[in-house]
């Protein structure tokens, strides 16, 4: 085995050139038999192994820098890196992480895990470098579906006038997670296939030469021609503004790659080498469905079908039918994502209404503020989302929704622990950062049935709302509590006295359980599905309070700025009689892992809670 050579960094310089392209199908073997069984992203980490073997080739790590944007395509990096032990514990709680982390590898100089933000920083290492009169090369590797992000543009624009070199590679796979969209993407396909277009138009010349109005037709497309020209002449773009454009260069030879990033490396300014790949390539389960392979749970090597069957529906499926339901019934409703239709579930609704559906490619910011100009213009945006990702969009849902309380509906996805992915995609924040502003509503379903109840009640609400859903199976337990949903009030599931639950969306199924066996310990006991957020149902909490001697608010949510410190902060403001024990997640990043074991580690799982009442009861 090539591979068995590899222990460290660099050590991929002992392999004999002749052998990269056996090397390269050794990783591409390797990286299938792991992510089958650990699950991970598999498709974009194809495309990339010889790009990334040339990168190690041509530069000096841990001495250079590569910084990785997402950092979903660094698993080939990590495995040249002396990381190879890690990939059976890929994701998992306390093993490797699927991203580049500093704290990991000295050869992982950046963080990763958001889109578009690999040119900022490698600039900002550049600079570093220079005022510290430092010898390094720089590489930030981006790929064509982060380049529609707009952080990207600003990190170019700003690198356009460097006088000291900074390599930027464009990982061009034609594809974000879904197809990649928009006018740049447009225009690296133009790229991609200039050669092959020109050819056809010199083909179309000839066969009109020879009709009888063959002189002047040809001079016209002639005219037209240079000037199409100089829209596909590679890199115009890019060398317009200042940037060195190389390529497109083949990313599946190495030994043109490697050729590529040292002329690269000898320029006095900043340089893009844009780099073709494909996804998923060597496998053809992931080069047959990208999307699919992006990120894949474990699946069968020899047919590329996942191991575990998917019994029930989750969130995200429960919210795509109701999208469906909505869109028919009301045509002023329109659909955005930022770069998921898979992911957010709009899919169907894309097929079904085309026209109300907009996929903006990796731009949160824009889709907020795009939403914004739609509701302006009278109709009824949803903004689908994941929840660490709208972090992105603070600005946007505060200056140009809120203020102007326009009827933006927000359907965060992937709210709460998610798992395997860890700190950087936990959607942990969101109750945080919206209830800080003015004229936003927070709800959060409890389960299947009231998620499409408040879309519902949300596409009529008439101003700024957002509600917010877990990854993962619908819970579909608490059939029969379906009140309609009404404007900023609770909803009581069990009522007694002593001790109340008022838990928020998916932790009314743990409150379920707590309420379970602390009634089993022979105590009184509530349990309340809060519902909203913000505003929080003050009558409830006034009534709770004076029938109860502790309430318990449970949120998947940090505890700053959360759920819990409002509720806490009512009662204080109106001396509430009432003790108030707070169970949120801590003023701490939730690391990769299995969902159930972070939530013990940060002590919002059955056992902990018990734990803590216990704890309070002591005391009251
Ligand atoms: C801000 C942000 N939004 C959405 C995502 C989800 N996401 C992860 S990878 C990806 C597609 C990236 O496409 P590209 O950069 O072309 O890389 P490829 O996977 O094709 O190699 C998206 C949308 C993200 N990581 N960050």
């Amino acid at each position: 085995m090539l591979l068995d050579q590899i222990q460290k960094a660099n050590d991929i310089k002992n392999i004999n050139p002749r052998d990269y392209a056996a090397l390269a199908a050794e990783i591409r073997d390797f990286l299938v038999r792991k992510i089958s069984v650990t699950g991970g992203h598999l498709g974009s980490n194809l495309g990339a192994v010889e790009l990334t073997m040339a990168l190690h080739l041509a530069l000096n790590l841990p001495e250079d820098k590569i910084i990785w944007d997402v950092g979903h395509q660094s698993y080939t990096h990590k495995l040249l890196t002396g990381r190879r032990e890690g990939f059976d514990m890929l994701k998992k709680y306390g093993g490797m992480s699927g991203f580049p982390k500093r704290k990991e590898s000295p050869c992982d100089s950046f963080d990763t895990g958001h889109s578009s933000t690999s040119i900022s920083a490698g600039l900002g290492m550049v600079k570093a470098r220079d005022l510290r009169g430092e010898n390094r090369t720089i590489v930030s590797v981006i790929g064509d579906g982060s380049l529609t992000g707009g952080m990207a543009y600003e990190a170019l624009n700003n690198a356009a006038r460097l006088e000291t070199n900074f390599i930027i590679i464009l990982n061009d796979n034609n594809m974000s997670i879904s197809e990649n969209v928009g006018g740049v993407s447009k225009y690296l396909n133009n790229i991609r296939t200039s050669n092959a277009y020109l050819d056809v138009k010199d083909g179309i010349y000839y066969a009109i030469r020879n009709t009888k109005y063959g002189d002047p037709v040809v001079a016209g497309i002639r005219r037209a021609k240079n000037s199409l020209k100089q829209l596909v002449i590679p890199g115009m773009y890019f060398e317009d503004m200042g940037i060195t454009y190389l390529g497109p260069v083949d990313g599946h030879d190495t030994a043109s790659l490697i050729r590529v990033i040292n002329e690269a490396k000898r320029r006095k300014n900043a340089v893009i080498i844009h780099v073709l790949t494909k996804k998923g390539k060597g496998y053809a389960p992931a080069e047959n469905h990208p999307a699919r392979f992006h990120g894949a749970e474990p699946f069968d090597v020899q047919t590329g079908v996942p191991l575990k069957k998917k019994m029930k529906a989750n969130y995200t499926d429960v919210f795509s039918t109701v999208m469906m339901k909505l869109g028919q019934r009301d045509e002023k409703i329109v659909a955005i994502t930022a770069a998921m239709p898979d992911g957010t579930g709009l899919k169907r609704f894309s097929h079904a209404y085309p026209d109300r559906f907009f996929d903006v490619g990796i731009a949160e910011q824009h889709a907020v503020t795009f939403a914004a100009g739609l509701a302006v213009g009278g109709l009824k945006p949803v903004v689908a989302v994941y929840s660490s990702f709208l972090q992105r969009a603070y600005d946007q849902v505060l200056h140009d929704v809120c203020i102007q309380n326009l009827p933006v509906i927000f359907a965060i996805d992937r709210a709460g622990l998610v798992g395997s992915d860890g700190e950087t995609h936990q959607g942990i924040f969101d109750l945080s950062y919206l209830s800080s502003i003015p004229n936003m509503h927070i709800m959060a379903p409890k389960n299947k049935w009231e998620l499409s109840d408040m879309m519902k009640f949300a596409v009529s609400f008439g101003a700024p709302i957002a509600l917010r859903y877990p990854r993962g199976e619908a819970y579909d337990g608490l059939a029969a509590f379906r009140a309609p949903v009404a404007y900023g009030r609770s909803e009581m599931i069990y009522e007694e006295k002593d001790i109340a639950l008022l838990a928020v969306g998916s932790m009314v199924k743990t409150g379920e359980e707590v309420y379970a066996d602390l009634k089993k310990e022979g105590r009184f006991c509530t349990l309340v599905n809060a519902r909203f957020v913000k505003p929080i149902d003050e009558e409830g909490i006034r009534k709770l309070a004076h029938t109860h001697k502790l309430l318990v608010t449970m949120e998947e949510n940090v505890e700053s700025g959360g759920f819990g410190e409002r509720v806490r902060t009512f009662a204080d403001d109106n001396g509430l009689p009432v003790r108030i024990l707070t169970i949120a997640v801590p003023d701490e990043y939730v690391e990769h892992g299995n969902v159930d074991l972070l939530k013990q580690e940060i002590g919002i799982d059955k056992e902990s809670i018990l734990k803590r009442i216990h704890e309070v009861l002591g005391e009251v």
